[in-house]
């Protein structure tokens, strides 16, 4: 909070946004967020009330804590980021004539206003309701229809990252949706791995960073991997040796508040320090999967880093070997994703941080803790 000074009028600093939460303990983010609510479209004259942050008496705290103020109300978002990490979307079933597996899915674009930081009202665009999209898992050679209908009040697709036809990209002319219609992609789950989807429609940042994306999980098919069988049936979701890991999905994401072409609250999970106030507990003996992508727009980089402890990684999820070994950080650009694996078996119990190395997001909300536990009965 050393940085009080005021901003140009009618532009809000990312760092006082940050003092706006921290500000939500002395009452003066009202204003702020009043302004910030109001603010689809060009940037507008924002209150600096929020610079009274600096009449917090304890200004050491503020600084100790690094954190939003306050709750954010899940049951109003209607999500919540502790069970998204592990809400996997399967579609519903059906066998085909050929027997192969078709899988059915219904995303519906909804325009929504959804609370991403204490008292932080954000105009977004979703998928089913959410920040970020429903995590839509598979299996290689699968089937896949997803019908699309748009209830929002701008045109949308679905564009997935994977292996499929021209006219099944969502991108204009070739499965843009406009508001009251519909479509159904089609097309084969493939290859194998972590992905994503988001909306493609112009101006395309401005579509993405509205919150049209989610997590796309290609899980390999052991059959047709007899060279690393055991290592593919560990990431088929369900099998004897995928429940022996404990999976997580986290999306890495961040709002322009105030459209000013700079993001103002970074998180996974949309919802800015959800980790660090409800620490993601993991069963010390169990190995730990994380299907990890970035979703931001405007800034070119992130990263994850994990304290105490190294991981492998494989990017893009397409092998059953790392593509880095014992690493303790990697970035990944824009719409850039991966798997990481890791384990705290030889660890002791207790609060394990991992964060991007960009210190910056860190401060406006991206960072949380796994809270290593013994085994539970
Ligand atoms: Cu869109």
């Amino acid at each position: 909070m050393a940085q009080m000074t005021a901003p140009p009028r009618g532009r809000l600093s990312r760092r006082l946004v940050l003092a706006g939460g921290l500000a939500a303990a002395g009452g003066s983010a009202v204003g702020a967020t009043g302004a910030l609510r109001a603010a689809d479209g060009p940037a507008k004259s924002v209150s600096l009330d929020m610079c009274t942050v600096s009449s917090i008496p304890d200004h050491s705290a503020a600084h100790g804590a690094m954190m939003t103020v306050g709750d954010v109300d899940y049951a109003r978002n209607g999500f919540d980021p502790t069970a998204m990490l592990t809400d996997w979307e399967t579609g519903s079933v059906s066998t085909l004539p050929d027997g192969r597996t078709l899988r059915t899915f219904e995303i519906t674009a909804e325009d929504k206003e959804i609370e991403i930081a204490p008292g932080i009202i954000f105009p977004a665009w979703t998928y089913n309701g959410r920040v970020p999209g429903p995590t839509l898992r598979a299996t290689e050679g699968d089937r896949l229809r997803i019908v699309f209908r748009n209830s929002g009040s701008h045109p949308h697709s679905m564009h997935f990252h994977g292996i499929h036809s021209a006219r099944m990209d969502g991108i204009p002319g070739a499965g843009m949706v406009g508001p009251g219609e519909e479509f159904v992609y089609e097309f084969d789950a493939r290859p194998f791995g972590c992905h994503l989807y988001h909306c493609h429609a112009l101006p395309l940042k401005r579509h993405l960073h509205k919150g049209m994306y989610g997590a796309f999980i290609v899980d390999p098919d052991p059959a047709r991997h007899p060279e690393h069988a055991e290592i593919a049936s560990s990431r088929l979701l369900g099998s004897a040796e995928n429940q022996h890991w404990q999976e997580l999905v986290m999306v890495m994401n961040a709002f322009d508040t105030n459209f000013d072409g700079e993001n103002e609250v970074y998180a996974a999970n949309t919802v800015a320090h959800c980790y660090m106030k409800s620490p993601i507990r993991i069963v010390r003996s169990r190995p730990v999967r994380i299907y990890l992508v970035n979703v931001i727009e405007f800034d070119p980089i992130n990263s994850f880093h994990l304290h105490a402890n190294f991981f492998d990684y494989f990017d893009q999820g397409t092998t059953l070997t790392p593509t880095l070994k014992t690493v303790d950080l990697i970035i990944q650009c824009q719409a850039q994703r991966g798997i990481l694996e890791f384990t705290y078996k030889d660890h002791e119990t207790g609060l394990y941080m991992f964060h991007p190395h960009q210190s910056e997001f860190t401060e406006l909300g991206w960072v949380g803790m796994f809270d290593v536990v013994e085994d539970v009965a």
